[in-house]
């Protein structure tokens, strides 16, 4: 299993988090990313491959000219005002119409679909490195690797057309799946079984028959992102059947959770997917901070092993996991399958 990382996530460190009324430490921390890949190595798992530069090709496939432009603009022009703050809204668009203001606060509210993803003066180098995972991920497995692991952070699978939020800036995955659309791939599934509903990925692909997007995460009506992910939202036009839901309750363990997977497989299969991108969050640990599924390591090599069922082509992209100690031990589970 090849590995793919960048020394460059760590450009992205937010300053803290509003979280239950305080400000702490961000989850989306440096030490995540550094500890997966530690983890990585001392398992022995294979090859460590540095990220290749990537031009923004099939990242303007997925995301639009104006909102990449605001990205990699926004903190240079909040930096004149406010040069020792990380770049926060505080009013977020609610609907997707109307003109984008001029202002910090207008273009970050315009932008933005929560107040928990902040814009450091290092998030664009970050993200745009995620996607250098994500992509040359990719290429290692179209010239002949039957899989490898993107490291990727910061996640991206919150990140949609033109909004960020979720800690997600850039959708890696998407970016992943489009590359092999690109590459000639007719068919190719995204699995996110990532804690929360991947959103952003969902949106990208809503009205689309060429990507299916399968999700297992916890129920939105309990859980981030709370207005989508609900089973009802199935695809739209010609893309409807492509977009399945499995929303699981609080408490979930391993017990209800394979019924769930068995069956996202099966779609998977049906589909006939080509190539397949796994949105690898291990967020429904037991032990995560900020989630209440109870997952473990073993459970973790059990999910591998079933996904390798799929036999496609498969690139794993790094989403969350909070818990930091315990998050490279999780990964390696997956990726070593049992
Ligand atoms: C990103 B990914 C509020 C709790 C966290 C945002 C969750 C973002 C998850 N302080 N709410 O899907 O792991
Ligand atoms: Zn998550």
């Amino acid at each position: 299993m090849i590995t793919v990382f960048s020394e460059h996530h760590r450009q992205h460190a937010a300053r803290g988090e509003w979280h239950e009324g305080a400000f702490r430490e961000p989850f989306e921390a440096p030490a995540r990313a550094d500890g997966v890949l530690e983890a990585v190595r001392q398992a022995g798992l294979g090859p460590l491959v540095a990220a290749r530069r990537s031009g923004l090709g099939v990242v303007e496939r997925v995301h639009s000219a104006a909102y990449l432009a605001f990205l990699e603009q926004i903190h240079a022009d909040w930096a004149v005002v406010y040069p020792d703050e990380d770049a926060v809204p505080y009013a977020i668009r609610a609907g997707t119409q109307g003109p984008v203001p001029d202002g910090l606060f207008g273009r970050l509210g315009h932008y933005a679909t929560d107040t928990v993803t902040p814009i450091t003066a290092g998030t664009w180098s970050a993200a745009c490195a995620a996607v250098d995972c994500a992509l040359t991920a990719v290429a290692e497995v179209a010239e002949g690797a039957s899989e490898a692991f993107a490291l990727c952070r910061p996640p991206g699978h919150h990140a949609s057309r033109e909004r960020y939020g979720g800690y997600c800036y850039l959708n890696n995955a998407a970016i992943a799946a489009e590359s092999w659309r690109q590459r000639g791939c007719e068919r190719v599934a995204i699995l996110d079984v990532d804690y929360h509903h991947g959103n952003g990925t969902q949106s990208i692909f809503y009205d689309r028959p060429d990507v299916l997007f399968v999700s297992l995460h916890a129920d939105p009506r309990h859980a981030f992102p709370y207005f989508e992910g609900y089973a009802a939202e199935a695809g739209a036009g010609a893309g409807e059947g492509f977009t399945l839901n499995l929303p699981l309750p609080p408490g979930t363990t391993w017990e209800a959770y394979t019924p769930a997977l068995e069956r996202a497989l099966d779609r998977i299969v049906a589909f006939g997917a080509e190539a397949l991108v796994v949105s690898l969050g291990l967020d429904t640990y037991g032990g995560d901070p900020i989630a209440d599924f109870r997952l473990t390591e073993r459970d973790f090599g059990e999910l591998g092993a079933r996904l390798r069922r799929v036999a496609a082509p498969t690139v794993f992209v790094l989403e969350g996991g909070y818990a930091v100690e315990e998050l490279g031990p999780n990964v390696v589970a997956v990726l070593r399958g049992g």
